[in-house]
């Protein structure tokens, strides 16, 4: 047996080989001898494309066959990474890969590092649809991905002087090895324009619109397979083209630049992600982009639905159509339009189709980025959408009118359209309204929709409203990321692991092991070397692997509250300086996120963290006892890398505004403690692995309401911490920031007089939580035990779990699990 296995692996590698070789003389074009080492990622890649186009291609011939439920994903982002270790893993192909270019002289692990990732998300929301992409496939759903192939992903992020600066981001520069263009599917989408209302004989009035404009999207799709390569899903994202690039005219009569003016104005659509992930752009472009790809999509899928089906009035029963947000809910009335006016249906049944179709997914509660529309904005780009927006309105109010208890402040809630803020399209009341199922991403956020912004639509529509908190998938976040510690836990549960991630509820047997203790904590350290490495070789920084990692990756954002950690810094800091000689346990701070470009607190707490680093990294008297580390440019790639290597996962948004998260669900499942609010999902996360292996603090959501209601200034909270008030004084007086001491100021102001976020009210608890952490990190019996049931108890939080709770609950399509043969 063990020599049959040991013999087809060579046959595997083998094959593999030749058709390295070949991709790369044939398709790359380069001798063995020319080759760079993106020459050799591109032609492992296309061997590794090869393998799931044949599947892909049986996986739609076999959709089409059984003519089955279609799930469509729209989201304006997808924070994909990088694919080359996705598509081999999920092949099955990792080692034989790794043998056959060891044979050719080449790492697969240099390869790996060359491939740039697609950054087409700003964060949790865009990384949760690449995660669900995956997810989709692996339960052999047969779904769409829909999205923007925008030029440019996410900026690039430098730090210089402490502070960021934003750079262009290159991901197509040398090509995308995983796309096809399919130059054939291509949609014009109108934009302004006017309407004509012809009479019909039967006395109803049909609506043609006459767009002023015109775009192309031109699709360009990505084969994403599925774990065991089982079912290959398509993500479809669209680039916008001019319909006539090229003004000839113009250009023979001298005007080079005005001839391709219609063309940059076309293409602008699809050229950059909007890097704000919480504040929304409201920019005219950014509508344009929402529009785009909506409609695009639409008329992609009923194009597909009548091909497949004949008729549209089937519609709802063969898709399923989820709305990541309210970025693409425009939809609900692009696919009224196309009901309406394009097929003839009566608006009652379009409605009830539409409904049917939809299901809409929230994912913050901050009033600042849920998404309105100017009125005037979209009469004049959507002057037909606009009417039709009308018209739902219309009926919806005058339904909720009839109610009992309705009155004119009720009925202002649930409107459209917001008249308080010089009249504006509410898209998250279009969408709820459009859709028979509103979604929360973690049951605490679910239910504050219930009270906060979808409070008087749930009154008027009760049970609209579901939680489904998400996951992700663990083929990236345990196998890629920690393949160490994935063979281990393998080795516990049995190699269906990634078939069925509740198995790893069998290492809590073993938890207590310490055998088992010792081997877990050894992985651990190897990737804490690693992390070491890779830190000392961007930022020349040393950083000992004994030491504990406390590590806080993501978006920079208030409410994160970032600061509230740089707080406590400083005041270890402080404490080490009173008494350098006491026994303190080594700890290094790790920060990494991206702040909007037009974030200046968010940008201001970047280069606080990186004065405060540079100040006590330089600290004679710290000895290294604490070292702090902002590593620059955070991505999929570097979460990979930070993850695996961290013992303490900081979840310490204020409580009631990080809708879920998946960033703490990624650490504790690769065995870091929680350090957290109960906020998000971290509240489940403390359910699942047991409040004696979390460490929570600080107010709840309910407490943060009154509080706030007595106010927000922090000079109580201040005065009654004198740890507190000696932080924020070294800060205000320029400690960090010598060259120029009243950099901090302002930011210190916002804390006493305005400290919205509740970070004074919550420093003290946030400071003795710490102290437990240390504590519990002196017995490193007791600690490797938490570590080992956090990682047991994480299987719930797979994105497995969750699609198959939508696909139940929303969409009414069937799941087929993974397994062998
Ligand atoms: C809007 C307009 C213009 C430009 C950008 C935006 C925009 C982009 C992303 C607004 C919000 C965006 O994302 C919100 C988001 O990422 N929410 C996060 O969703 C995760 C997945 O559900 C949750 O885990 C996080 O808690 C939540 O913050």
């Amino acid at each position: 047996k063990v020599e049959d296995r040991a013999a087809s692996d060579a046959d595997a590698a083998a094959a593999i080989k030749e058709a390295i070789l070949n991709k790369l003389i044939y398709s790359v074009g380069k001798s063995l001898e020319a080759a760079s080492s993106h020459d050799w990622f591109v032609a492992t890649a296309f061997v590794a494309r090869d393998r799931i186009v044949e599947r892909w291609l049986a996986s739609i011939d076999e959709v089409n066959r059984t003519g089955r439920k279609q799930v469509y994903y729209l989201s304006v982002e997808f924070l994909i990474g990088r694919l080359l270790f996705d598509a081999l893993t999920n092949m099955e192909m990792v080692e034989p890969t790794r043998a056959a270019l060891f044979a050719l002289g080449v790492d697969l692990d240099e390869l790996r590092e060359v491939e740039p990732d697609a950054a087409l998300g700003n964060g949790g929301l865009g990384r949760l649809a690449a995660c669900f992409m995956e997810s989709l496939a692996t339960l052999s759903i047969a779904a769409f991905g829909y999205g923007i192939r925008y030029d440019h992903g996410l900026f690039r992020q430098r730090i210089k002087d402490g502070r960021q600066l934003e750079y262009p981001e290159e991901w197509l520069a040398f090509g995308n090895p995983w796309e096809f263009q399919r130059p054939e599917v291509d949609y014009e989408i109108g934009f302004g324009g006017r309407i004509e209302a012809e009479h019909q004989p039967d006395g109803t009035v049909k609506h043609v619109w006459l767009p002023g404009e015109t775009v192309e999207a031109v699709a360009y799709d990505t084969p994403i397979a599925g774990w065991r390569g089982a079912h290959i899903n398509t993500l479809r994202l669209w680039s916008a083209r001019a319909p006539d690039p090229l003004r000839l005219d113009k250009f023979n009569s001298g005007d080079h630049v005005g001839a391709l003016m219609d063309q940059v104005r076309a293409e602008s659509i699809s050229k950059v992600l909007y890097p704000g992930d919480t504040t929304p752009a409201g920019q005219e472009l950014r509508l344009r982009q929402e529009f785009f790809f909506a409609s695009a999509s639409l008329q992609d899928l009923v194009l597909r639905h009548l091909r497949q089906h004949g008729g549209i009035l089937s519609l709802a029963d063969k898709v399923a159509i989820q709305l990541n947000d309210t970025h693409p809910a425009i939809a609900v009335a692009e696919l009224m339009r196309i009901l309406v006016d394009l097929h003839d249906v009566p608006w009652r049944d379009a409605w009830a189709i539409t409904q049917a179709t939809f299901g809409y997914t929230n994912h913050t509660l901050l009033p600042e980025a849920l998404e309105t529309w100017p009125v005037p904005l979209m009469e004049r780009l959507l002057p037909r959408h606009m009417q039709i927006i009308y018209l739902i309105n219309a009926i919806h109010l005058d339904q909720a009118s009839k109610l009992a208890d309705s009155t004119g402040e009720r009925l202002a809630a649930i409107s459209l359209i917001d008249e308080a803020h010089g009249r504006r399209v509410r898209m998250g009341h279009l969408a709820f309204l459009g859709s028979h199922k509103v979604n929360g991403v973690s049951r605490l956020h679910s239910d504050l929709l219930k009270v906060t912004v979808f409070r008087e639509l749930d009154a008027v529509l009760p049970g609209r409203i579901t939680n489904k908190t998400n996951g992700v998938t663990f083929r990236r976040w345990l196998k890629e990321a920690n393949p160490g510690l994935t063979s281990l836990l393998t080795e516990v549960v049995g190699d269906r692991l990634l078939d069925d991630a509740r198995l790893l509820e069998k290492v809590a047997a073993v938890a207590g092991d310490a055998a088992f203790q010792e081997r877990y904590a050894a992985e651990r350290r190897a990737n804490k070397v690693a992390l070491a490495k890779l830190v000392r070789h961007r930022l020349g920084i040393k950083i000992d692997p004994d030491a504990l990692f406390d590590v806080q990756i993501k978006r920079i954002h208030e409410y994160k509250r970032q600061i509230l950690n740089i707080l406590e810094t400083i005041a270890v800091y402080d404490m080490i300086r009173a008494q350098p000689m006491r026994d303190w346990i080594p700890r290094v701070k790790i920060f990494s996120g991206k702040a909007a470009a037009s974030y200046a607190t968010a940008k201001l707490i970047i280069q606080l963290a990186n004065d405060v680093a540079k100040i006590v990294n330089a600290d004679p008297t710290v000895r290294g006892i604490l070292k702090v580390v902002f590593l620059p440019n955070y991505n999929v790639s570097l979460a990979e890398r930070i993850i695996p290597a961290a013992d303490l996962s900081e979840q310490i948004s204020t409580a009631g505004m990080e809708a879920s998260g998946t960033g703490n669900m990624k650490l504790a499942l690769n065995g870091a403690l929680t350090i957290g609010t109960l906020d998000g999902a971290n509240v489940e996360i403390r359910e699942k692995v047991g409040a004696d292996n979390i460490f929570i603090f600080g107010l709840t959501a309910e407490e943060v309401e009154a509080h706030r209601h007595r106010g927000i200034d922090g000079s109580d909270a201040i005065n009654r911490s004198a740890k507190l008030a000696e932080v924020l004084e070294a800060i205000a007086s320029g400690v960090f920031s010598p060259d120029e001491p009243d950099r901090y100021r302002g930011l210190v102001d916002i804390l006493i007089h305005h400290d919205y976020f509740m970070v004074t009210a919550d420093f003290e608890s946030y400071y003795e939580a710490q102290r437990a952490v240390f504590r519990r990190w002196r017995d490193k019996r007791s600690w490797w035990r938490a570590a080992a049931l956090n990682t047991a108890h994480m299987g719930w939080f797979s994105s497995d779990r969750t699609i198959a709770e939508y696909a139940k609950d929303i969409w009414d399509v069937p799941v087929k699990p993974p397994g062998r043969g």
